[in-house]
């Protein structure tokens, strides 16, 4: 029946000690939903309704599981019929822990102000006028079906050339803070007023983005059509988040932008999908930062 809650698959997979001394666990929820129910001829037509992750620890899983179910079941995206929700225990020497990314809060009072900041930090990154050109525009108007990408376009610095071997959006996954930094991390968006953004997912995002070998910088549109703030994240500088930055029609997304040198897609898609990332002290947050302190 279209739109009923059907399923919820649970998928549960314990590392035991000693691999597993520091009890981290990784939960990813999936959520989807058949398009054409009511046409058993036809192919399936499976719709992604909402995603979220977390890593945690064991005596938090109960907590976090019927966080993630309730989520999965009250988005704006709709009433899904799919839930997956997948538990898998850590081996704690896969786990690589670094400190957030600096984040200033970028000043600026329209759209075409936040353009310019978002060009000229990019060309800060080194990243060349062609390839922030091309990666603005695939923000702007998606690929050329005019559709935005699951996942993030991976672009050469330079030349502007996509690295995704398949045309399909590379997913970051299995990242977040560490209880400490995460506890951390809500006093300061509380502190800032931040704690009703979405922040908090970007920033962790962007970190573990801006650690992969051979990485440069992120360029971020939300997807969602009534967030207008994006940002940049530059290696070993900051996530520069930006107000207005996307127009009321971009379609949205993110590119993570390469050096070529070394580039090997095995072990940058490896890193991103899959090496636990777990920040576990958060840099200074900087307010009021503008054009001026960037030129
Ligand atoms: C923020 O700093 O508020 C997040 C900006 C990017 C949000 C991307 C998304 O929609 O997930
Ligand atoms: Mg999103």
């Amino acid at each position: 029946m279209a739109g009923v809650f059907q399923k919820t698959s649970v998928c549960l997979m314990i590392w035991d000690t000693p691999c597993n001394m520091t009890g981290y666990f990784s939960i990813k929820m999936r959520a989807s939903r058949i398009l054409n129910p009511d046409e058993p001829d036809m192919q399936p037509i499976q719709e992604h309704v909402s995603g979220a992750e977390r890593i945690i620890l064991k005596e938090e899983i109960d907590e976090i599981s019927t966080a993630l179910i309730h989520r999965a079941q009250n988005h704006d995206n709709g009433v899904p019929d799919f839930i997956n929700l997948k538990i898998q225990g850590i081996n704690p020497e896969t786990i690589t822990y670094v400190p957030s990314l600096p984040v200033y809060l970028v000043q600026v009072s329209d759209h075409i102000e936040a353009q310019k900041v978002c060009k000229t930090l990019l060309e800060i990154a080194g990243i060349s006028p062609h390839s922030i050109d091309h990666a603005c525009e695939f923000l702007e108007n998606g690929d050329t079906h005019g559709r935005g990408l699951a996942g993030a376009l991976v672009m050469d610095s330079s030349s502007a050339a996509i690295r995704n071997p398949d045309d399909k959006g590379i997913r970051a996954t299995t990242m977040d803070f560490t209880p400490s930094a995460h506890h951390k991390i809500q006093e300061i968006l509380t502190l800032y007023e931040l704690s009703h953004t979405r922040l908090k997912e970007a920033l962790v995002l962007a970190t573990k983005v801006a650690y992969a070998p051979c990485a440069r910088a992120e360029l971020c549109y939300s997807d969602n059509p009534d967030y207008h703030i994006g940002y940049i994240s530059i290696t070993g500088k900051g996530y520069f988040r930006i107000p207005y930055l996307k127009s009321l029609s971009a379609k949205g997304g993110r590119v993570f932008f390469v050096d070529t040198v070394d580039f090997s897609w095995e072990s940058y898609s490896r890193y991103i999908r899959s090496t636990p990332v777990l920040i576990d002290r958060i840099s200074p947050f900087n307010r009021n930062f503008s054009l001026d302190q960037i030129v």
